[in-house]
């Protein structure tokens, strides 16, 4: 009877732990595991801690680095590019900018490899400490064009690939940047549009190619190759693609887009899948950008990697994860403090705003300041407006849910002739939903401003009698709302439009939908505006 017991006991165990990412009686997790704007994401691990990156196009700081004890919850520490030598941003929109990045870290050493376009120069940055500074860019000088390259390392060597018309993969000094010998091509996966996003992994004797294919719209998927040679001839998994949702189970799910994957192995030896996807509202548009997404993998002795089962992802995942971490809760309400850090004055974060917010190109910083007066951000305006593909005084954090209220208290009182401040749900420079507070022949209005394209339409301006406003945009998945207040309290609706005219599939490019407080000015002027507090409530 003892030894039947044992061997239910035992044929149980066998199976909870061959099963282990599928049981029901797990803690599951929700996806994204970064909402909002946090595209084309790369993962590594250093011990017990992982790392990941994300692009960030035209905005700065570029390529936020997120820590993470469990591959769920996550927590900007920093960024790579912090300083303007390390990049030049200037006049680059949600087409260009900084593309997808890949991050390894190899023999205590982290790396940061990305392109920038509309150069599409390949560059690196490398830190022994990932919340800290990056290096300056070391460049790529043999293989300018296209983009995702990504580092695999071995035995000491280091390998270069990149998406140039197929995939192409040569030796590189690590220290230079130098090309070691010849270029070898591995092919362009398995006929898709757009195959990219290449990552090399070795596991049990064999080289795994993952790839990305089918555009970073609807058709996206993930597919893998394999090789006992690290540059080929690599023969395809049966089972491509190993994720996608461009069929029909999964045509009626809010997520959809799903590829650019990384992978990554946990100290308790289990395998994760980071990718992007986006979360869609109707009509199959989405404005929050390509979000992380977070899926378990099943990888056996030799065999192909399953993610997820059937490679498919839900927003409620019922699978066992690694001990939860959690973080604490991110404040609601900014109070803009200033938090000192001990980091160079051309760092952007010597600003000392919170990790996540961002400007647009390479921004002046002496236009933001959280210590001219102490709890408040003071914008200094400049006649470079929202519109312009430039560096406006515009910073922003993204939006996260498709229902939320974002609020921000304005002081006015040195609100000058010509100058206009407000809150804004900014797609691109010709694409934004703003209210805003004016001064004209020396009455403060407040307004909504909307543009689209080449139309610009205000609407319900109405005079304000003090210097203070509370200016609000709302959404509740279908529109977005422009809200003022002149005592925090009631409310006047003054514009309601359309979500769909901010997103991607309308405008294109390649960003999300950012919340951003500006100011601007038709002539040059010593005024400035001191924002109390930014609220985002979902
Ligand atoms: C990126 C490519 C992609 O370079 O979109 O979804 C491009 N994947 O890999 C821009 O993010």
């Amino acid at each position: 009877m003892k030894s039947v017991l044992f061997y239910i006991l035992l044929s149980f165990c066998t199976i909870s732990s061959n099963a282990q990412q599928w049981t029901t009686s797990n803690q599951g997790f929700k996806n994204p595991v970064l909402p909002g704007f946090h595209a084309d994401p790369s993962v590594c691990r250093a011990g017990d801690d992982f790392y990941l990156v994300n692009s960030t196009f035209q905005y700065f700081p570029g390529v936020p680095v997120f820590h993470s004890k469990d591959l769920v919850n996550w927590e900007q520490v920093g960024n790579c590019l912090t300083r303007p030598s390390q990049v030049d941003l200037k006049g680059t929109d949600g087409n260009n900018g900084i593309y997808a990045p890949t991050i390894r870290y190899n023999n205590g050493r982290f790396y940061m490899v990305t392109t920038v376009f509309p150069s599409r120069r390949h560059f690196y940055v490398w830190t022994d400490n990932p919340a800290g500074e990056w290096s300056e860019p070391i460049m790529i000088d043999f293989a300018i064009g296209s983009c995702d390259p990504t580092l695999y390392f071995e035995g000491g060597r280091c390998f270069f690939l990149w998406k140039e018309g197929d995939i192409k993969i040569c030796e590189i000094d690590v220290e230079t940047g130098k090309q070691l010998g010849d270029i070898h091509h591995l092919g362009t996966g398995l006929g898709g549009r757009y195959p990219e996003g290449p990552h090399i992994y070795k596991k049990d004797g064999y080289y795994y190619l993952l790839l990305a294919e089918g555009g970073t719209e609807h058709g996206h998927h993930v597919n893998i190759l394999r090789s006992k040679n690290l540059f080929g001839p690599y023969e395809p998994n049966p089972a491509n693609p190993i994720l996608s949702h461009f069929n029909m189970k999964m045509q009626n799910n809010p997520i959809q887009g799903l590829g650019h994957a990384d992978l990554v192995q946990a100290p308790d030896s289990s395998w994760w899948m980071i990718c992007l996807g986006y979360r869609t509202s109707g009509y199959l548009q989405h404005v929050m950008g390509r979000e992380t997404m977070l899926a378990p993998v099943n990888w056996e002795k030799g065999g192909w990697p399953i993610a997820n089962g059937d490679g498919t992802l839900q927003t409620d995942m019922k699978c066992q994860t690694l001990p939860l971490v959690p973080l604490d809760k991110e404040p609601i309400k900014e109070d803009f403090n200033y938090t000192k850090r001990n980091v160079p004055m051309d760092s952007f974060l010597s600003l000392g705003l919170p990790m996540g917010w961002m400007c647009l190109c390479n921004p002046d910083y002496t236009r933001y300041s959280l210590t001219e007066r102490k709890g408040f951000l003071r914008l200094h305006p400049t006649t470079t407006d929202l519109s312009a593909t430039d560096s406006p005084t515009f910073i922003a954090r993204r939006q996260t849910e498709l229902n939320f209220t974002a609020t921000a208290l304005f002081d006015l009182s040195h609100l000058m002739e010509g100058m206009q401040t407000g809150i804004t749900a900014y797609a691109a420079p010709l694409n934004h939903y703003d209210v805003l507070a004016e001064k004209i022949n020396g009455t403060i209005f407040i307004k909504s401003n909307v543009r689209l394209g080449q139309t610009s339409h205000s609407e319900k301006p109405f005079a304000l009698s003090g210097t203070r406003v509370w200016l609000r945009i709302t959404s509740d998945k279908d529109f977005y709302y422009m809200m003022a207040s002149d005592d925090g309290i009631n409310f006047n609706q003054l514009a309601k439009m359309e979500y769909r005219f901010l997103s991607t599939e309308t405008i294109g490019g390649f960003t999300g939908v950012m919340l951003g407080l500006f100011t601007q000015c038709s002539e040059k002027t010593n005024g400035y505006v001191d924002v109390d507090w930014f609220e985002y409530k979902y």
